[in-house]
């Protein structure tokens, strides 16, 4: 297989184009070193653009943990120097970033996860594709990914669900395992004494969805519970018809941190759930 069919098998991306970032300067690790003079004026003027809208509906739609990381890391002028952003957070946390063409095998992105290292692409997406983009780019993996990374107990969740990753690799269940990363750091929703908030990359990435997973009186709202998320299919092509709602990141790592060998094992002899279903024993959130 080349490397980018081997990115898009093991990433479970759908489509047969090729991955539009360049593979051939890559590490075995898949790491590349992040050019600055690479990004052109008109690079850094879309992600101000970007931020700028961005931000704006975080203050009022983001978790509080999120915007203190966002606020902490000072990157609105400009396409952010990843190494600049490692003294935080290594202060913060422990966690680095790492410049990666795009998409990376399952298995060195849980690799990365499990050593505290987070693949930043590098590449910015097109002018046309501001509101829609079929990779990840620097905008959302950076605006979306990186501000939560400071927070410690966060930080600790993504350690451990990298070093799940290499488990459920081991034991043939990535497929259920994704659907927490799909359902949580992607589109993850938290309620506590501020209201509901986002606190998912994708939503916070996205200026459509950001409102819409806040606000939309549509979408299910469903307590989180990891059994009904390892459970349950995913929508890749459009806003989400379910989001799972936690109280507080605790929650979130301490029903990840243990041997999910038995969990998967349970959940066997169940049915998958589609997006849109809602369970008997689901327990709605308000907004
Ligand atoms: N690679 N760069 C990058 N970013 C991701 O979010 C990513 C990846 N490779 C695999 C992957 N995600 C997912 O398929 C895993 O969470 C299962
Ligand atoms: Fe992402």
């Amino acid at each position: 297989m080349t490397i980018t069919a081997k990115v898009l098998a093991s990433s479970g991306a759908m489509s047969d184009h090729a991955l539009r970032g360049d593979y051939s300067a890559a590490a075995a690790d898949f790491s590349v070193a992040q050019d600055m003079n690479a990004y052109t004026p008109e690079h850094h003027a879309l992600w101000r653009r970007l931020f700028a809208r961005q931000v704006t509906l975080a203050k009022t739609h983001a978790c509080q943990e999120f915007l203190d990381g966002l606020n902490g890391l000072d990157v609105a002028d400009g396409i952010p120097d990843f190494e600049r952003s490692n003294r935080f957070l290594r202060a913060r946390t422990g966690w680095e970033l790492l410049a990666v063409p795009g998409l990376i095998p399952n298995d060195a992105f849980f690799d990365h996860l499990a050593h505290r290292r987070f693949p930043v692409s590098w590449w910015i997406r097109d002018e046309s594709e501001i509101d829609y983009l079929v990779e990840p780019d620097v905008f959302h993996d950076f605006f979306g990914h990186v501000p939560l990374l400071s927070h410690p107990v966060f930080a600790d969740y993504m350690q451990i669900y990298g070093q799940q990753g290499m488990k459920a690799l081991a034991a043939g269940q990535v497929k259920r395992l994704s659907r927490l990363y799909w359902y949580m750091v992607e589109f993850g929703l938290i309620k506590n004494a501020r209201g509901l908030r986002a606190f998912g990359a994708g939503i916070l990435s996205s200026f459509g969805e950001t409102r819409f997973a806040v606000e939309s009186p549509e979408p299910n709202r469903i307590r989180f519970d990891l059994k009904r998320v390892l459970r349950s299919e995913y929508r890749i092509d459009n806003f989400q018809a379910t989001y799972f709602v936690i109280e507080d990141f605790e929650e979130l790592f301490e029903a990840s941190k243990g041997d999910l060998l038995p969990v998967y094992a349970e959940i066997d002899d169940l049915p998958d759930v589609a997006p849109t279903a809602r369970l008997p024993e689901d327990v709605s959130v308000t907004v």
